[in-house]
């Protein structure tokens, strides 16, 4: 069939609307219509050249809802019309990795999906005979994708497309960090540093826990006020202050128990880890850096009992966890709404990356 999608032809290039081959679902594979998916900040970086594993021609998008159309032999645990969110992070309920308790990393199909290719090694998209790339398995900048069944989670079906798309990685990934993976205790003090479309879901989730003091830090005082509404106590701008972890510091009698870099800035990562309470304090890195970044710190950090850690799609087991995320949002427990600051057609993909770039948007989704 042909599909309308936003094809990467190049780093650093503007993605180009196409009418793009897709091939049908093979064994164990799921072809999904999508209605809407959000734009996050990690398909501007694997656009921009600096991911590892960014590969071009490829169809970008991982932040998906839509609608099951039709489904390949095997296939038992959905039927066209099932609504579903694509998940980058899938789970077989069967690996090594979904059978440990301690890990959402489901490692089945991990290999093909970081070449781009579907679990048999080949693509189901192709323009004039040449193959394109999926990507994080989900390739929702497209209008039909084929996913496996493995990487679909099955939702309910009164909640909106539009909103819940965010589901798919921003609200998962922020939220599901202190609820899964750092298992923020009621009480807590919290520092979240970026207040972009993860940490405004980290301070949501810290909110909905029960934290105490949530210190959000950020360049851009335009996120201050909805980082408040989203229950944010204190706000720093680090470009304000001598030193943002003694600001921090001061603040808390010592230091945050719990701190989440929603950046993927090397240097914030440290400031991040070293703002952590002496003996306790936990730092999540949950941004994305680049090709040949990395960090440092003093050992004498970790020996004095603060821990560095790391979150991808917030711990959650996505067949499992999604579907009770989106129960969340329909029972009004977490928002969505306000963080969607943008809609727009498939044609003005483009201006997405725009409004992420000048730090004018939260969110935008597109609509097909
Ligand atoms: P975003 O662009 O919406 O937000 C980033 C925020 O950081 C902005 O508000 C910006 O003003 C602020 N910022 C930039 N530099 C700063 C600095 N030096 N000090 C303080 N604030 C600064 O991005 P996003 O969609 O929220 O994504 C954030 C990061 O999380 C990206 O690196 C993305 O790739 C990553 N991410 C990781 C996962 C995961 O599973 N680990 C999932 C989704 C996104
Ligand atoms: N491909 C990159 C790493 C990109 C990365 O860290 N991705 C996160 C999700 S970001 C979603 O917006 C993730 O879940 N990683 C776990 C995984 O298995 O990819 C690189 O550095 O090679
Ligand atoms: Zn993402």
């Amino acid at each position: 069939m042909k599909t309308q999608a936003a094809v990467a032809f190049a780093a650093g290039k503007p993605l180009e609307i196409h009418s793009v081959d897709l091939e049908g679902p093979k064994a164990g594979e799921v072809l999904v219509e999508i209605k809407a998916t959000g734009v996050c900040h990690t398909d501007a970086f694997t656009l921009s050249g600096d991911d590892p594993e960014g590969a071009f021609p490829a169809i970008l998008g991982h932040e998906g809802a839509g609608l099951v159309v039709e489904v390949g032999p095997g296939v038992t645990s959905l039927k066209p019309g099932d609504h579903v969110i694509p998940l980058y992070t899938p789970e077989c309920r069967e690996c090594n990795f979904c059978l440990h308790p301690k890990t959402n990393l489901c490692q089945s199909i991990r290999s093909t999906q970081g070449q781009g290719l579907m679990p048999d090694g080949t693509s189901r998209f192709s323009l004039d005979g040449t193959p394109i790339l999926h990507y994080m398995g989900c390739s929702t900048f497209s209008n039909y994708t084929v996913l496996p069944e493995i990487a679909l989670a099955k939702i309910r079906e009164d909640a909106p497309f539009e909103k819940v798309c965010y589901i798919g990685c921003g609200v998962t990934t922020g939220v599901g960090a202190v609820v899964f993976d750092a298992k923020v205790e009621p009480g807590s003090t919290v520092a979240v540093f970026g207040l972009g479309g993860i940490g405004l879901n980290v301070i949501q989730g810290a909110r909905m826990v029960g934290a105490d003091k949530i210190i959000g830090i950020d360049l851009n005082e335009d996120k201050q006020a909805l980082a408040t509404e989203f229950g944010m106590t204190d706000f720093i701008n680090p470009s304000k202050v001598d030193d943002v972890v003694s600001a921090i510091c001061d603040l808390t009698d010592g230091g945050v128990d719990y701190s989440f870099e929603c950046i993927g800035n090397v240097k914030v990562m440290r400031q991040a880890l070293e703002c952590c309470h002496k003996g306790w304090g936990e730092s999540y890195v949950i941004g994305v850096a680049g090709a040949g970044q990395e960090i440092s710190t003093r050992p004498f950090q970790l020996v004095t009992g603060r821990s560095w850690k790391g979150s991808a799609f917030g711990g959650a087991r996505g067949r499992t966890d999604v579907p009770k995320i989106v129960d969340w949002y329909m029972q009004g427990k977490i928002d969505i709404d306000q963080l969607i600051t943008h809609t727009m057609p498939l044609q003005d993909i483009n201006k997405a990356f725009d409004l992420m770039h000048q730090g004018k948007s939260i969110r935008s989704v597109i609509l097909y």
